[in-house]
Order: C-alpha cells, then structure tokens, then sequence
C-alpha cells in the first residue's frame, strides 16, 4: 500500500511540474531589432523635448527599462543599426530585410519588434511590408519623447509593440506600427506631426487596432496584398534602383528632375499638386525623361484620395504610372520593388494596385 502512495505522489508531482514547464515555456519568443531614434535617444533635462540626441541608448538598455517585458514574452535584443531615422538608406534596409528573413525561418522566433526612429519609421515599415517572407507579426515601434524626458512614450510603446508581436491575432496582419496604444498598417501610416505624441495617424484609411492592457485588439486588416503574398525577394539583392522624388509647387521649374535624371535615377516620383498635377514649365521635362526610359510615376503632395489614371494627365498616352493612394515616398519603395522585375509600366502599374 505504502509503495502504491509514493508512486502516485511521484507521478503527480511530476505531472505537475510538467505542466507548470509547459505553461512557463508558453511565453512567446520575440526578437527585439533595435535601428536607434528617439526611442534610443537622450535629452540633457527632463523637459528636453525636442533638440536631444537620437541614437545613443543600446537594445539591452531598452529592455532592462521595461523589465514588465519578461511577464509577456521571452525577449532577446539584437543591435542592428544605431542611427537617426532621416539617415535610413536602401543599404540599412536590405540590411535589416534579410535579417527579419532569417530570424522569422527560425522556429523559436515567434515575432520580431524593430524599434526605430519616427522620421522614416512608416516607410522601412512599409519596405518590410513587401519583402518579408513571413506571416509572424513584424511590429515597429518608435517613440515622440526620448527616454530622459518626463512622460517618455518609449518604454510603454515597447511594451505595447512586444506584446502585439507575441499575440495570435496579429499573425498574417502584415508588418504594423504600434505608437500611442494604437495599432497601424504600415501601408497607410504616416507621421503627421513634428514632435507630439499623437503624431502617427492613419487618415481617412483608419488603422487596425487598439493596445490595451494586456492585450491587442484589431478592427480592420488592409486589402492589399504584403509579406507572404508579394512578388518581391530581396535574398539575392545587394543594390536597388535608384528612384528620387520630385515636389511640386507654384512656380516650379525641372531643374530638380534632370538632376535627378542625369545623376543616374531610374524612376522619377512627380509628388505634384492636387490630383498629381504637372506644372506646365516641367511637363515637356517630365515627358521626354519618359521617352528616354525613365519610369515616371504621378503622386501626389496632398496626402489623402486615390491619384486618379488619365486625370490631370494622358497616362495612357504619356505612358506614366499612378501612385493609386501611396504617399510619394512609399510610392518610391513600390516602384524601387517593382523595378528590381520589371521596367514594363503596364505590370508596375499593376503592383501600385495590388500593393
Ligand atoms: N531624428 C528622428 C529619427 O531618428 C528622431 C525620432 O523621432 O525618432 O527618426
């Protein structure tokens, strides 16, 4: 009888532990790429607001300020890049690209976090967007506030990002922004204010979804095709098109556009007014570019609505693109993407409406 009561003890107490292993092990595996920014920056007073060093505080740093993060996911950090956003080139971007790959082909990685700073945060997002390979969530995350400041929005966006990129609900959503306890889509995001808080917007288009407590909420998912389901492979890339944006305005000339054109640009973004308008001083520039075999794709500067085909210009006949809603410089990573496949404007028109 005795040995019959220690056997059972024996067995319920490792069945126990067993399940209590499992529960613990339950904790998603989440890589956190840190790139620099405000998120990583610091100001010499607590209400240095604006005017402090982006760039200057280590992933690990970043972690051990939000030590919350271990309740919610198993996090490892890795230093990718550390620099200020606006410095963010097509270098960095492969660069990072390849490393999602990698990471997300990894079974222990469940999804990836890239802290970076706000200025170019919706376009790497948007990069990432159309060259992951994977459905895990990729979530970039930046802050408004550097962490020296009083009401830093760093260490509760990390947390947020985190715990996004360790939910179910946010696999196959494509590659998200999470500022602000909101969840956005990196193809319609953008940042609409120099220095507050409630800067990253996804106007008139809506984001995804909402942070809140423990958990992330979504409402919407996009349309358009992203990761998994585009046509684009960076794995064998080392270099991509050059592709310069030119922005329209009274009196403008198309100094700026042969410039571009001369110093080797195989795609011209023409950001112009309203509906994507051509200046009549700029349209004979701008149609003999096209001539000599320089992709031109019409955007526009106003921000929101569909760039209409054949509206303030003869696309059919000038043989130019439109940019359908992307803001020019997303305009320009679609077309930077779409010309590594092609030069033909009928398929790279098709990618501006599948994208
Ligand atoms: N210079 C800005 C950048 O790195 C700082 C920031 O807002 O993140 O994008």
């Amino acid at each position: 009888m005795q040995r019959n009561t220690a056997r059972n003890f024996i067995f319920t107490l490792f069945a126990f532990l067993l399940a209590f292993s499992v529960h613990a092990e339950k904790l998603p595996n989440v890589t956190i790429l840190a790139t620099g920014g405000t998120i990583a920056g610091s100001g010499a007073t607590s209400t240095t607001t604006v005017g402090y060093t982006a760039a200057t505080v280590g992933v690990q740093q970043l972690i051990n300020a939000v030590p919350e993060l271990s309740k919610i996911a198993s996090v490892t950090g890795e230093q990718v890049f550390q620099i200020a956003s606006e410095s963010m080139t097509n270098e960095h971007w492969l660069t990072l690209g390849k490393r999602v790959n990698t990471l997300l082909a990894q079974p222990n990685v469940d999804g990836i976090v890239i802290t970076h700073g706000t200025d170019t945060l919706e376009e790497t997002a948007y990069f990432l967007n159309l060259v992951v390979k994977s459905r895990k969530p990729v979530v970039l995350v930046g802050a408004m506030r550097p962490g020296t400041a009083l009401s830093a929005d760093g260490p509760i966006n990390l947390y947020n990002a985190v715990l996004i990129a360790g939910s179910q609900d946010a696999i196959g959503k494509g590659v998200l922004v999470a500022l602000g306890d909101q969840i956005h889509g990196a193809r319609d995001v953008t940042k609409t204010n120099t220095s507050t808080p409630d800067s990253f917007k996804t106007p008139e288009l809506g984001m995804l979804g909402y942070v809140q407590g423990p958990k992330a909420f979504f409402y919407h998912a996009t349309t358009r095709k992203h990761t998994v389901d585009t046509e684009f492979d960076i794995s064998n890339l080392s270099v991509l098109p050059q592709i310069d944006i030119v922005y329209g305005y009274a009196n403008m000339n198309p100094v700026a556009l042969n410039a571009f054109i001369a110093a080797g640009a195989k795609g011209i973004i023409h950001a112009g007014t309203g509906d994507g308008s051509v200046a009549a001083k700029v349209k004979p520039d701008l149609v003999a570019a096209r001539k000599n075999g320089t992709v031109i794709v019409r955007a526009s500067r106003v921000g929101n609505g569909i760039l209409a085909r054949n509206g303030e210009a003869n696309d059919d006949e000038l043989d130019f693109v439109v940019a359908d809603t992307l803001s020019p410089q997303k305009a320009r990573i679609l077309l930077m993407l779409g010309m590594t496949k092609t030069s033909n404007t009928k398929e790279l028109q098709r990618m501006f409406y599948t994208y």
